[in-house]
């Protein structure tokens, strides 16, 4: 019998909320426990696309806003291949961000709308669970300063906030809010909570496709 596929589990959150710590205690808690798992994120600056991104980012140069919006959405279909193979294999993904953030960054410049934004990442493997470390702007801002990166601002942030609570009430998704306010082990312990469930049930179902 083929073996059981691992789950695509994502971790959504503006800036601050504490994704990439918990993608990696996720991470250790699940490989402790035996289970096969690896972590990635997105943009992945690895490759030929995400070193454009990284550049971007770093306000190192300057891309169109369309183009880059396209750009994140091609270093996530790169890596399709690689995602699908590995979760075919009964690997588990944590996944430090995915076309959700694609979609609430773009969406928070103007002129954008949420329904172009999404197009590009239509079809993607489309996560088991995704779960959206909340943390109000106030509590963000008493983590410290933002880095020098482009979208490190206060004001971007609400609005790309904003743009991550209308994509929440898509009912197709499997979205677990989390208080990202408590402490770093209670978010873990939540964290581990419904990736557990989820691991659990993804074995039994086929791996969907994004906002199809
Ligand atoms: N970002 C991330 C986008 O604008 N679009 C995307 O599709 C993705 C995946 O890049 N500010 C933004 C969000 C972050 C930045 O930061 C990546 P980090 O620290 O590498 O997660």
């Amino acid at each position: 019998m083929a073996c059981k596929r691992g789950a695509l589990i994502v971790l959504e959150g503006v800036d601050k909320a504490g994704k990439t710590t918990q993608c990696q205690k996720l991470l250790q808690a699940l490989q402790q426990s035996g289970r096969p798992v690896e972590m990635m994120r997105f943009p992945d600056r690895s490759t030929t696309i995400g070193q454009l991104i990284s550049a971007y980012l770093q306000k190192k140069s300057d891309l169109e806003d369309h183009t880059v919006h396209l750009l994140f959405s091609a270093n996530r279909w790169e890596m399709v291949p690689l995602m699908k193979k590995k979760l075919e294999q009964g690997i588990t993904l944590v996944v430090d961000r995915y076309a959700f953030s694609g979609v609430a960054f773009t969406g928070a410049k103007p002129g954008f709308c949420l329904d172009w934004c999404m197009k590009p990442d239509v079809g993607l493997p489309k996560p088991d669970l995704v779960m959206f470390l909340q943390l109000s702007p106030v509590e963000a801002a008493l983590r410290g300063q933002f880095g020098e990166e482009r979208y490190e601002t206060s004001s971007f942030q609400r609005a790309v906030q904003q743009k991550f609570e209308h994509l929440m009430k898509d009912p197709s998704i499997n979205w677990q809010v989390i208080d990202a306010s408590k402490s770093v082990d209670d978010v873990h312990k939540d964290i581990t909570t419904h990736s557990l469930n989820t691991i659990n049930t993804a074995h039994n179902l086929p791996l969907g496709e994004l906002w199809k």
